[in-house]
């Protein structure tokens, strides 16, 4: 068992007592918590990928770095369209692929002539990430940003120190030029190949950078430093997933092996930073848009089982609906997602719980209970639970036991809760009490919040 060290520092500063404070005692514990931003970037569950480029025009996944920027002409491109949709699906934030693998950027910039200001698209005076960001203004979302490491496309990449210039004065553009910009989205993708170039990241330089210039921005990367890659394209976070990580175990975008996966997947309990997992899928087979599969976009329920699978496991959706070369999301997208929406508002309607006190027992130093009474008998399906993250996440393991006329029976069971942990039930069962076993914890447990739906 992990023991917490409290430091007791008595503030009795003679400018605390000049300022007519009286003394007080403080407690600073060594638990890891979310900043601020890493908390509203949890709260916000549900964010839009957008994945556009050369690579919709070629029908390609990746680009190799040589097609010619005429090829990028969206006709009636409207990113208030991919707004609105994001707005209609619930989600509260977008990132764009503002220069994907093959080196070609979204935005007129003057590090290379591989942009949209080569291109025939507005007539070589486009600026599809300045589109975007206003677009996301316009509706309320946080905008974030994808800028590839790997760059097929640069005649520098490989000469460590020049590329790393280069994608510096990249970044500077990006996150100097369009306002807040709260995410910064770092891949681990590389398949440097056969031409023998290999390039040595400056992450370190990198990350700073960022700090420097959007101090609120939150970073993801497989090794964060704000939030973490889940470890998987699938959409699936680990049933156990803690928020903290070992640093050291991933220390870089890229990094790979079992232990690596594990880390991303589940967190540690036991780590040392705040780093929770995002959950990054895509609606369709590829992450680029191509017609071959219009007829293969996730259901409805598919989409609603993913945010079971993400949000309800205690991490964050990053779905992506990739524009077409039209510039516009497609139909089927837009239908799938409003109607994800639509059932995830009617799931989550009546919380029976709603209004009932939640008697929280400590039973030991690292076990409770919390139980709510319904009042009445009520038909339970869904069941959520929620620490405080803002204090931590403790939970280790739990069960949900309900009173039903045979007395007392689990309905569940369950290892991490953090923010957000969601279970469906096989079957609604019947129950007017429901309490919440906490059968072991790595601290003091901090009461935790129930909200039951049919
Ligand atoms: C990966 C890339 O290789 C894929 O093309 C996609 O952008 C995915 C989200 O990240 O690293």
């Amino acid at each position: 068992m992990w023991s917490r060290r409290e430091f007791l520092v008595t503030a009795a500063s003679t400018a605390a007592l000049r300022a007519g404070l009286k003394a007080r005692t403080y407690t600073v514990e060594r638990r890891p918590r979310p900043t601020p931003e890493q908390l509203a970037w949890q709260q916000d569950e549900l964010a839009l990928f957008v994945h556009f480029g050369v690579n919709t025009f070629t029908d390609r996944e990746w680009g190799d770095g040589k097609e010619d920027p005429a090829i990028f002409n969206p006709s009636r491109l409207d990113a208030e369209q991919w707004a609105r949709t994001a707005r209609a699906a619930g989600a509260r934030a977008m990132v764009l692929t503002a220069k994907h693998h093959d080196g070609f950027c979204l935005w007129p910039t003057a590090t290379t002539p591989h942009s949209v200001a080569s291109s025939p698209f507005r007539g070589g005076r486009g600026d599809v990430v300045g589109e975007f960001v206003d677009a996301c203004r316009a509706n309320r979302l946080k905008a974030g940003l994808y800028l590839s490491p790997w760059d097929r496309n640069a005649a520098v990449y490989g000469d460590s120190p020049r590329y790393n210039e280069f994608y510096w004065r990249q970044l500077r553009e990006l996150l100097t030029g369009y306002g807040r910009i709260d995410e910064v989205w770092f891949d681990g993708a590389n398949g440097e190949g056969p031409n023998g170039k290999r390039q040595t990241y400056d992450w370190p330089a990198t990350w700073a950078l960022v700090q420097q210039l959007q101090p609120h921005a939150v970073m993801f990367s497989d090794a964060g430093p704000g939030v973490r890659w889940i470890g998987n394209e699938n959409g699936v976070a680990g049933e156990t997933n803690w928020s903290t990580v070992d640093p050291l175990v991933v220390p870089v975008p890229g990094t790979s092996g079992a232990a690596a996966t594990r880390m991303m997947q589940q967190g540690d309990p036991r780590g040392s930073v705040w780093r929770p997992g995002e959950t990054d899928v895509s609606i369709r087979p590829g992450w680029f848009h191509h017609p071959a599969e219009d007829a293969r976009v996730r259901s409805i329920d598919n989409l609603v089982n993913l945010y079971f699978t993400s949000v309800g496991r205690n991490s964050k959706l990053l779905l992506n609906v990739p524009p077409t070369k039209e510039g516009l999301l497609h139909d089927v997208d837009v239908e799938r997602l409003t109607g994800m929406r639509a059932k995830l508002n009617e799931a989550f309607l009546t919380n029976l719980a709603s209004g009932r006190k939640v008697k929280w027992t400590r039973t030991g130093a690292t076990t409770a209970e919390a139980e709510v009474d319904l009042r009445k008998d009520e038909s339970i399906g869904i069941i959520e639970l929620r620490e405080r993250i803002e204090r931590g996440q403790t939970i280790a393991r739990y069960r949900v036991d309900v009173a039903t006329d045979a007395g007392w029976q689990t309905a569940s069971k369950g290892t991490t809760i953090g923010y957000k942990r969601l279970t469906r039930l096989a079957s609604p069962i019947m129950a007017r009490r429901v309490r919440v076993v906490i059968e072991e914890a790595i601290d003091t447990p901090e009461p935790i919040e129930i909200r039951l739906y049919p």
